[in-house]
């Protein structure tokens, strides 16, 4: 059936693998290196914020200065949203900035971004590109110790919800590219598309995701080469 409604993209760290990043949970990925407890949560940064700012300046700085370029699974996403007759909404779980680079302005970074701080203690965000410190003050409350990684750690609210939630409420389209499926609340986005939304479902990733049963199709392989083929056949059949 022919398909040109709205669509939704859900994003996680597979489809940036091939720019040079990790992901976190195959085995040479981000959680092989560190435990999560250490870093990517609230307590760790109240017990140990040199250590969370370490693990964050070090993948800052591969970002910024690292030849990080977005490939040619951001690059048809962005060229989809361009071409496509009704909204496409790109909802990434990453804090890189590729999908950007390549040119996709619908856009929402629900777990934060790499090259933004944030005060914890006035809400200020501002664009980072350098290391933060603990003793780096907030340019607006002028307090120490709150500038912190503007991403989204386990056990807080991630960015843009309702926004989220009203756009897969609309979609007629629900595509899941380089997530393992682990992480809620993204890894429930298939079934709120597919089971209220009535759309169709469908599962970009190297290998089966943890809910690969809840997507009506599945295409495996590098995002290099499954997206941008997926794609043209959406730009071209519809479908
Ligand atoms: C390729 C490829 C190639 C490789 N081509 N593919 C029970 C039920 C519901 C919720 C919970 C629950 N128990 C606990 C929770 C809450 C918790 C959670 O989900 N925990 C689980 C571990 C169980 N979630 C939270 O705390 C979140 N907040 C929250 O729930 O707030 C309350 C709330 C309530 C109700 C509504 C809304 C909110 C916050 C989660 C924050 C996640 N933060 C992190 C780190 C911060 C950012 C950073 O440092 O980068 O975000 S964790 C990490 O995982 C990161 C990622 O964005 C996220 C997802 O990982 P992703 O992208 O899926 O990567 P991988 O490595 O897991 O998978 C990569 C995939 O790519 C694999 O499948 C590969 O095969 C594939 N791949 N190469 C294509 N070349």
């Amino acid at each position: 059936m022919a398909n040109t409604g709205p669509i939704v993209i859900l994003t996680g760290a597979g489809i940036s693998r091939e720019s040079g990043l990790h992901t976190f949970r195959d085995s040479d990925g981000i959680w092989a290196q560190h435990r999560i407890e250490d870093v990517a949560t609230p307590e760790a940064f109240a017990r140990n914020p040199r250590a969370v700012h370490t693990f964050y300046n070090t993948r800052r700085r591969q970002l910024v200065t690292g030849n990080i370029r977005p490939n040619a699974a951001h690059e048809a996403l962005a060229r989809l949203e361009r071409a496509w007759p009704e909204p496409v909404l790109l909802v990434t779980q990453n804090i890189d900035d590729l999908h950007e680079k390549a040119g996709s302005r619908a856009l929402i970074h629900m777990h934060g971004e790499l090259r933004k701080a944030r005060c914890a203690h006035c809400g200020h965000v501002q664009v980072e590109d350098g290391d933060l410190g603990v003793e780096q003050p907030c340019p607006v409350c002028t307090r120490t110790g709150g500038m912190r990684p503007h991403v989204v750690w386990f056990g807080e609210m991630p960015l843009g919800m309702d926004e989220i939630a009203e756009a897969i409420d609309r979609c007629t389209l629900f595509v899941s590219i380089g997530t393992s499926g682990n992480v809620y609340p993204a890894a429930g986005f298939v079934q709120e598309a597919r089971y209220r939304a009535r759309a169709h479902t469908v599962e970009l990733n190297l290998e089966p995701s943890a809910g690969e049963s809840l997507f009506a199709e599945k295409i495996y392989g590098p995002a290099t080469q499954v997206v941008p083929a997926f794609v043209e056949r959406l730009l071209t059949q519809r479908l």
